[in-house]
């Protein structure tokens, strides 16, 4: 939509959003088959009142059913020529656009999105549809011929593996659901979609167009439920030839473990974690720059993105200016009600996810000098909402693994320790994005190169993933590559098989 985002649209959805009392409904959508678990209420991150839906998980016998259904449907699927299954993609970010005020204002309820993230995440759903379709069409479009001696013919072949899990993650329950999915989809795959507990109704919603454009009912089914029960029993089935992740690092690591405690064949894994990610401002840099954009990485969208900026490293002859100006900024934060188009910074997912940050709020308030505590406004009082921080820190010793939330933990740094600097950030295992603020080449060099991490963004905001411009994933602890939205995703959900012929035997 070419006008999605200007300011009377952002209005009108406000308002709608404000205004309607829908509730929404999941339940899983497997062929030939029922769950018999209760629903569960969905409520609003941002007013814990407000009911936002319902939804069914699968459960046991339902889970078996999915996954014969998927193995019996999937041969057929994957025959269809690629540019059929192209379509469909092409058709769904059709339906997408078409509905999104339905989609902006589910992110805004279920996720707790400020409206210019639910926004933003809808666009990105689609550009993963049209990416990939565009993507399949090239890759997948007619066997490769690739040379060879005379008298023989050979030539390559691309299909899917089967059937893949998908399971994915609440920060983005419809960017990331639907990359996932529609990336298994068109490479032939017959996939189960299970998402985050938090967000099922989005997906839910996400899985009905996917339908309505034209996948098959059994090639795209809908599981619902709880990650240790139906993603677990999802993972250590043998008819699962691969999974597509994304979300923490443990997760990755039990589903790596169920599968290859499979008597069955070798499952390709695709998980895309955590970060624990660095900003680097050295003396040179602008500290109005360095703050505004060490604000909208840490902060927005509650600090719930893998690419946010953890730790701000600053050089520290302007450590004292761009710390004074941090806390002032921080001044400037509106915390509160996501429908409001003045909120900056909406809720986090859930009580659970408070509770963790709280804890280490006040771990870090007894270990780490407090420059500020961003105030909430008086619409954040009835959700879980937590203010955001920042601290200054003397070592990254002092940080737990990963926080999922809107912190950032200030280090100073001397010019002759930016190697360490460098061997410290290498040394957290992470490798998600990294931000350099500077404006000497060499130093912007010595870090791009010494640190290793999937993203990095040089004197610019160190968010943003926009499909097919900045293909996301990192390395280590955060994930397995290939690059979401990138040029090299589709291969990781094919097999490769090449068909070579005599051709001086032929009858003819
Ligand atoms: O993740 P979990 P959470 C990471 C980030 C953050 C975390 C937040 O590190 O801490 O995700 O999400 C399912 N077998 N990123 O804590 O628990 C679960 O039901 C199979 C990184 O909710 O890992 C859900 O669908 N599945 C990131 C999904 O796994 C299981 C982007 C994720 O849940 C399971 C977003 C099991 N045993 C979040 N246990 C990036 N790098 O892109 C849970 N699940």
């Amino acid at each position: 939509g070419a006008n999605l985002g200007n300011d009377n649209e952002l209005k009108a959805l406000a308002d709608a959003i404000a205004a309607s009392a829908q509730a929404w409904t999941a339940v899983p959508l497997v062929p030939g088959g029922k769950s018999g678990a209760a629903t569960i209420n969905v409520t609003d991150p941002a007013d814990r009142r407000r009911i936002v839906g319902t939804w069914q998980p699968a459960d046991a016998a339902l889970v078996d059913k999915a996954l014969a259904n998927a193995v019996a449907a999937q041969p057929e699927w994957d025959r269809l020529p690629a540019a059929g299954r192209a379509k469909i993609l092409e058709h769904t970010a059709d339906l997408l656009e078409a509905n999104r005020g339905e989609l902006i204002a589910l992110c805004v309820r279920e996720a707790g999105k400020t409206i210019p993230d639910a926004i933003a995440e809808v666009r990105e759903a689609v550009d993963f549809c049209r990416y990939y379709a565009a993507q399949a069409r090239k890759m997948l479009g007619h066997p490769e011929a690739l040379p060879g001696p005379t008298g023989e013919s050979n030539q390559l072949f691309l299909n899917g593996r089967g059937v893949f899990a998908a399971i994915s993650p609440w920060n983005f329950p419809l960017a990331i659901f639907m990359g996932q999915v529609v990336a298994a989809l068109v490479t032939g795959n017959a996939v189960i979609a299970k998402p985050a507990e938090q967000t099922n109704l989005i997906a839910y919603r996400a899985t009905q167009f996917l339908h309505e454009a034209g996948v098959p009912a059994g090639v795209l089914q809908f599981l619902p439920g709880d990650g240790a029960t139906v993603g677990a029993a999802l993972c250590k089935d043998s008819r699962i030839a691969g999974v597509v992740f994304t979300g923490s690092t443990e997760t990755a690591r039990a589903i790596n473990r169920a599968l290859a405690a499979r008597d069955a064949a070798i499952a390709v894994l695709i998980a895309e974690t955590g970060g624990q990610n660095a900003l680097i401002a050295d003396s040179s840099s602008l500290p109005e720059q360095v703050v505004k954009d060490a604000v909208s990485s840490a902060f927005y969208s509650a600090g719930q993105r893998c690419s946010c900026a953890r730790i701000l490293f600053v050089q520290e002859d302007i450590a004292d200016k761009v710390i004074a100006m941090l806390a002032g900024a921080m001044d400037e934060l509106t915390v509160g009600e996501p429908r409001l188009l003045s909120t900056d910074i909406g809720p986090v997912i859930d009580e659970d996810a408070k509770k963790i940050l709280d804890d280490h709020a006040a771990r870090m308030d007894r270990e780490a000098r407090s420059i500020k505590v961003a105030k909430l406004d008086a619409s954040a009082s009835h959700g879980t909402f937590f203010a955001p921080r920042a601290y200054e820190i003397s070592s990254l010793a002092q940080l737990p693994r990963e926080v999922f939330g809107p912190v950032l933990h200030v280090l100073r740094w001397k010019a002759s320790n930016l190697d360490k600097v460098i061997a410290d950030i290498n040394a957290t295992g992470y490798g998600l994005t990294l931000g350099v603020h500077s404006r000497i080449d060499t130093t912007i060099e010595q870090i791009a190169k010494g640190v290793k991490v999937g993203n990095c963004y040089v004197n610019r905001n160190q968010i943003g993933a926009v499909v097919g411009v900045q293909p996301f994933g990192g390395e280590g602890l955060s994930g397995t590559g290939p690059k979401a939205g990138g040029p090299h995703y589709l291969a990781r959900f094919v097999t490769e098989r090449t068909l070579t012929i005599n051709t001086t035997a032929a009858g003819g």
